[in-house]
């Protein structure tokens, strides 16, 4: 009633009208209120240390149904707009998403950002407030194109701060703005989201798609988040933008020790600071550097910096580890110049070994290396991957600082990626086993009770299909597009990366295809469905994109194969899709070349929405295979090891490969066939096909048939519909361990220590 009565009462306040009178838009804005209002009245979490997540990236997505779960009113709400002629799922529509992140390791920080406040620690995210966000992803001519992503409009959920700080650049000071972000605990209390930004970004300067002058800082800071940095003025523009996150936040930090009284040489007793990857890096020396001017000498900032600071590690791709050429730091914050030099001298101390400098002898800084010289924490993201940095990529690292390596594997917050986003399995599930699970993920493994109960078999395949039309009906709002809800729903829903081998799907499509064209049907029909961004300059992940969309042309025109065969690529994949497809899925695939997924995390989440995994032993894919064993998950392809060695001998050669399986070149060979260059870019299928025959750095080829092969048996499995459903169970019952509140606790149990 009281609810009701508020939001009544803004109803009338704001638009001078009753809620069953407002349009769906004036009641989302009229919800947004209230609920912020709620927000505000929360208590904020607090405690004798507390931990600062620092990243580039905060992937939130859309924040009213998860506001409204954490709050516990998401069903007296719904009950209410009901009653009132709005359905709430489609006023959370309506919210614009922001688009804070790339793809897994910005959602992992709003996972964690989540389940931080779930489990009553006081830690907040620090970050930037980027206006346009990643870009917006539209096809044309079966092409990717970018345009802005404006999310920031008259209402939201940012709250503006009278907090502001100065950042010094060589040739000018910019005054920061803070925007701050309440994130609320699961029936619990708040910790905070602190985005800043700076009054003087202008959108107007943003042309012909996403062009803009990377040189005008005032007006380009915080416009976009990863400005293409195929060319040094948007390399440059990171620096800028990376130097304000963290010299906003480390300001922010001491001032609230000073106003607190704390000393400051003892800072590492009530802070820490988590660096996601190494964006946030310079926050090291710039810590150093502001507790200097607050009068600390060099050595014991630097020992209480090193004591604060700890590193994750999210890659061990060479080409993602940010390496920055030190006159770009001389020429744009030439204040960190003489610190990292220092720290540099203080590593060389330690070790000679020019793989664990800081600076190397070209006069570049590897952030990396400073993080591991001067964090106190090392980790990885799921077993295997740390593994591999102790044993090959930071062996040297290791055996150098042994204690400092630790894993964490990642995880998912169960509240958005199965409350939110899959009520009837939530329903479900709550009739079975009780809600405990909500905040004791562990407690899903007494679905297996039920693995030979054919009532719950049924039921759960009757969820699964009620998802499939679901998303059926939302890709033909959105695209256009028809599918078959009775098909096997297949997914790849990640960015476009040659080692996440989208182009081996690829390869399957025209597998099928061909096998389709010559009478042979395959045992179920299937639904290829993919969600992917490419870098702006990453030409060989536009022509992969390129090669799937005019696959699905040619499927979808043919009129032969289009009933057991589909191709639906979506438009500009964010959270909000991921929260309609993964539901849906049947299959994930996860098919990476073994050793370079550091973990992956829709993995999890389509495991803990009944879809099996179709993929390699990496990542945290080990780890699920582990938990649900041999006969719940389609393992194939070269192990880690056997790929490891590959490249260490550089012995690897796709010509090679082909020559032995002919039948593997004939579906090579159909990406420049005439029929692919009817609907297609010759330049762009030619160079695809150039470098899959003569690179495939990604080892694609290597893995094509043995993939084939297990994709036909799991389609040939699904047929069998209970044992099929039996997979299902398990999975489910097994994904307990990847909440991310259990990923929480061992962060703060081995790192934080916060309580
Ligand atoms: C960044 C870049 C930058 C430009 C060159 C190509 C390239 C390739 C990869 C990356 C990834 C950077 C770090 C990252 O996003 N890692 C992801 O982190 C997730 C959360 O831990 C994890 O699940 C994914 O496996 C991992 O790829």
């Amino acid at each position: 009633m009281e609810l009701e009565n508020a939001l009544e009462t803004r109803a009338k306040q704001m638009f001078d009208n009753t809620l069953k009178e407002l349009s769906d838009e004036e009641t989302y804005v009229v919800l947004l209120s209230v609920v912020k209002d709620l927000l505000e009245d929360k208590k904020t979490i607090e405690g004798p240390r507390k931990v600062y997540y620092f990243s580039a990236e905060f992937l939130i997505g859309k924040l009213m149904s998860n506001n409204l779960i954490n709050l516990g009113i998401r069903k007296e709400v719904k009950d209410i707009l009901e009653k009132n002629g709005h359905s709430l799922g489609e006023i959370e529509e309506i919210e614009a998403e922001p688009s804070l992140g790339n793809g897994g390791l910005g959602r992992l920080a709003a996972c964690f950002l989540d389940s931080i406040a779930t489990l009553d620690l006081p830690g907040d995210g620090v970050g930037l407030n980027y206006h346009l966000g990643l870009f917006k992803q539209e096809f044309k001519d079966n092409k990717q194109y970018e345009t802005p992503n404006p999310w920031i409009g008259d209402y939201s959920w940012l709250i503006p701060t009278n907090k502001t700080y100065t950042v010094e650049y060589k040739d000018f000071c910019l005054k920061s703005k803070l925007y701050d972000l309440d994130v609320i605990g699961y029936k619990g209390n708040k910790n905070k989201l602190h985005l800043f930004d700076i009054d003087t970004v202008d959108e107007s300067i943003v042309h012909d798609g996403i062009e803009f002058d990377k040189e005008n800082i005032l007006k380009n800071l915080t416009l976009f988040l990863y400005p293409d940095d195929s060319d040094e003025d948007g390399r440059k523009l990171r620096i800028y933008q990376q130097y304000f996150m963290v010299s906003n936040g480390a300001q922010m930090i001491i001032e609230d020790l000073k106003k607190k009284k704390l000393p400051l040489d003892q800072m590492d007793k009530y802070v820490c600071i988590q660096i996601n990857d190494t964006h946030p890096s310079m926050v090291i020396p710039e810590l150093i550097r502001l507790l200097m001017k607050e009068g600390l000498t060099f050595k014991t900032a630097e020992r209480v910096v090193s004591h604060t600071c700890a590193y994750t590690n999210h890659t061990i791709l060479a080409e993602a580890l940010e390496k920055w050429p030190m006159y770009y730091l001389r020429e744009i914050v030439p204040q960190l110049v003489p610190i990292i030099e220092a720290l540099d001298a203080i590593a060389y101390e330690r070790s000679d070994d020019p793989k664990v400098q800081i600076i190397d002898d070209n006069d570049v800084v590897h952030m990396a290396n400073m993080d591991i010289h001067f964090g106190f924490s090392i980790n990885g993201v799921a077993a295997i991957h740390t593994e591999i940095l102790k044993e090959s990529e930071l062996k040297d690292f290791y055996e150098l600082y042994p204690k400092k390596f630790n894993n964490k594997t990642n995880g998912i917050t169960f509240r958005r990626w199965l409350i939110a986003c899959n009520e009837e399995l939530t329903e479900f599930i709550d009739s079975l086993i009780g809600e405990d699970y909500k905040v004791d993920a562990d407690e899903l493994v007494k679905l297996k009770e039920y693995v030979d109960d054919v009532d719950v078999l049924k039921k759960l395949l009757e969820i699964k299909q009620t998802k499939k039309n679901q998303l059926a009906k939302v890709l033909y709002d959105k695209e256009g597009i028809k599918v078959d809800p009775e098909s096997i729903f297949d997914v790849q829903v990640k960015r476009l990366h040659e080692y996440k081998r989208q182009q081996m799907n690829v390869l399957y499509i025209i597998y099928q295809y061909l096998q389709i064209k010559a009478g042979h049907l395959p045992a179920h029909p299937i639904t290829c469905i993919f969600g992917a961004k490419a870098a702006p300059a990453y030409i060989l992940a536009k022509d992969i994109i390129h090669a799937i969309l005019c696959l699905q042309q040619i499927i979808d025109s043919d009129p032969e194969v289009s009933p057991y065969l589909k191709v639906v690529m979506v438009q500009n994949y964010n959270v909000t899709y991921a929260e309609h497809i993964i539901p849906a899925a049947d299959l994930s695939e996860q098919i990476s070349l073994a050793s370079k997924e550091a973990s992956g995390t829709s993995n999890m989440k389509f495991m803990l929405n009944g879809a099996v995994t179709i993929g390699t032993d990496d990542g945290a894919n080990v780890e699920i295979h582990d938990l649900v064993g041999d006969k719940n998950i389609y393992i194939f392809g070269i192990d880690s090891d056997t790929v490891i060695e590959h490249y260490a001998k550089a012995d690897y050669d796709p010509q090679k490969v082909l020559a032995a399986d002919p039948k593997l070149q004939e579906l090579v060979d159909f990406l420049v066939s005439d029929q692919m260059k009817e609907v297609g870019d010759e330049v762009c299928l030619n160079r695809l096909y150039q470098d899959m025959t003569h690179k495939d750095w990604f080892m694609a080829l290597i893995d094509a048939k043995d993939y084939i092969e297990t994709k036909e048996r799991a389609i040939k499995d699904y047929n069998d519909r209970y044992d099929w459903a039996k997979k299902m169970l398990i999975n489910i019952s097994k994904a307990g361990y990847f909440s991310s509140d259990r990923t929480i606790k061992q962060y703060n149990e081995d790192i934080w220590k916060l309580k």
